[in-house]
């Protein structure tokens, strides 16, 4: 049995090897991405067994994807090969240090082709967690019925939904990102918004009202994330504050996927939510410290050595 299947799209990642506009770089770093991946290959690294649905092109940037995610040790036999579309493809151009630029060239790829027939919903319904992003109902109108469906799928089997809201403007506009999202929101049972976007859905506030709101529309696990600030959880048993471990920044583009790795990683091992949060942010803080959004993802060890020498509330194991 798996514990978590996430479902979106996987893109080649191409990273500046030199800083301004990426008309001025000549040198890239091939990675990969997608931050539904990224979190499936997080819960690998901290020990958990998770499977990602989707589609890459019948090219060879689909099969590098394949090979790599396989590689990380994640489930990838769900994910289709579609003979008439492309592997999405997406760079990350460094304008100053610490200001990313993202550039998508994934209009039309083949997991935007994602429908609900071309899912095995027996898939979904056998994990302990479907875990999905706002960034996949952006894409189409046809992943975005494959979204409503896994949810659907999810909660009439007993899965429970985990959703980050992901709200990536370059990919649907906020009003209809809120509109899709308040919508779901209901079925969703651990939610990992941003600050904004908590403000974005609920209004404005400060942290713990953000997160009883977030409450009161129906999730019962809340995962606030408030960048170097730190984060918050919230449950109907408390709110608990972790401050972000201090870094040296390089790129913030995938520290919430890591977060929500971490955070499922120890909602499924039990873990107390004030436990819980502060690893998450420990995980999150890690990603950041390298360029790719995959690479500076954690091992528990790893995770846990590094939280303790933070400071970590607890005895973490
Ligand atoms: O959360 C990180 C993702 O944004 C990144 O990996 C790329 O999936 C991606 C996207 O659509 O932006």
């Amino acid at each position: 049995m798996l514990d978590v299947v996430t479902l979106g799209e996987g893109m080649i990642l191409l990273i500046a090897l030199s800083q301004g506009r990426m008309r001025h770089v000549h040198l890239f770093q091939r990675s990969f991405a997608g931050a539904e991946l990224n979190v499936a290959i997080g819960l690998v690294r901290l020990g958990l067994q998770a499977g990602w649905i989707s589609q890459v092109g019948a090219d060879e940037f689909g099969a590098y994807l394949l090979a790599q995610i396989r590689g990380e040790g994640v489930d990838v036999s769900r994910v289709r090969v579609d003979p008439e579309a492309p592997t999405g493809v997406y760079f990350k151009e460094f304008r100053r240090p610490g200001e990313t630029h993202v550039w998508y060239y994934r209009r039309g790829s083949a997991a935007s082709r994602l429908a609900p027939d071309g899912v095995d919903w027996d898939y979904v319904r056998s994990a302990k967690i479907v875990h999905l992003t706002g960034i996949t109902p952006a894409l189409s109108d046809s992943c975005a019925a494959t979204v409503r469906r896994a949810i659907a799928e999810a909660r009439a089997a007993g899965v429970q939904v985990s959703f980050d809201p992901n709200i990536r403007l370059k990919l649907w506009t906020a009003d209809a990102a809120r509109r899709f999202i308040l919508d779901i929101l209901p079925q969703v049972d651990i939610v990992l918004p941003g600050l904004d976007e908590a403000r974005l859905l609920v209004g404005p506030g400060e942290p713990e009202a953000l997160c009883r709101r977030l409450l009161e529309k129906g999730p019962s696990v809340v995962g606030l994330k408030m960048g170097a600030t730190g984060a918050v959880a919230a449950d109907a048993a408390g709110v608990y504050f972790a401050s972000a471990p201090s870094v040296t920044v390089v790129d913030t583009i995938g520290a919430g996927d890591g977060f929500a790795a971490a955070f499922l990683a120890c909602y499924l091992k039990g873990y107390p939510l004030a436990q819980t949060v502060s690893l998450a942010a420990a995980a999150g803080a890690l990603v950041t410290t390298v360029s790719g959004d995959i690479e500076g993802l954690p091992t528990w060890d790893e995770l846990v050595t590094f939280a303790q020498q933070m400071g970590a509330p607890g005895d973490v194991r």
